[in-house]
């Protein structure tokens, strides 16, 4: 049976929920396998390891042995063997699209969002375990992802979908980093309404209980 190698955090949450959202059951279609990553335990698996040099979670790995791993690409995977419903768009302009969007996001608000908690409130886990900046330049960077939290909000405008008028993977990344911020603590910077009306009507998806399990 598939595995997911999963833990806590917004990277496995974001396949999690993706997998939900295509109707995959957890111990049906694929079987969660769960990595305590506050003490490292991910770090200390030497298999795990040699089959994810970067150690980190998720990693989907598939019956006949392939192991995947990077959460965007596990999901387009998924999107591959599993086309309904669609959440890349169904043309090649309509996936450019939603690639847009998710690409913007991952390198304009994740990048800075998550080496700048790394760097101050993560600091004490992950300072072992990789390099991360110093302390004043982590501060900056979680300010230069708030001000494209802003740039987000204002795009987004009063609508709840950033692609294709419907729910996509665009919305899903934006999503899960919004709620892992909530989980470290972080909050929507001042001028966001729009995410904040954004993030209400998505936790009423199914998929979104995922984000108020305890592991
Ligand atoms: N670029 C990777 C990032 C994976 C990642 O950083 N995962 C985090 C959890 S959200 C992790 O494994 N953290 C623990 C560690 O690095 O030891 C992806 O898209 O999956």
């Amino acid at each position: 049976m598939t595995k997911l190698h999963s833990s806590l955090g917004p990277n496995p949450r974001l396949v999690r929920m993706f997998m939900v959202e295509k109707g995959l059951e957890e111990g049906k279609d694929f079987e969660r396998i769960h990595y305590d990553i506050i003490s490292g335990e991910n770090r200390k698996d030497a298999e795990y390891n040699r089959r994810n040099p970067q150690g980190t979670l998720p990693m989907l790995e598939l019956g006949e042995g392939t192991a995947l791993t990077e959460s965007w690409p596990i999901c387009e995977y998924l999107e591959e063997v599993h086309p309904q419903p669609n959440l890349f768009g169904e043309t090649a302009t309509e996936r450019a699209e939603v690639r847009k969007w998710a690409r913007l996001f991952d390198q304009e608000i994740v990048v800075p969002m998550t080496m700048g908690f790394r760097a101050t409130g993560g600091r004490p886990m992950f300072e072992p375990r990789m390099s991360v900046v110093s302390e004043s330049a982590g501060s900056e960077l979680t300010d230069m992802a708030n001000g494209k939290w802003r740039q987000f909000d204002a795009l987004l405008g009063d609508k709840n979908h950033f692609a294709l008028g419907r729910f996509t993977f665009a919305d899903l990344i934006v999503f899960c980093f919004a709620n892992f911020g909530f989980t470290v603590g972080w909050k929507l910077p001042e001028g966001t309404d729009n995410l904040g009306r954004f993030i209400e009507t998505h936790n009423q998806r199914e998929s979104a209980a995922i984000w108020q399990q305890s592991e």
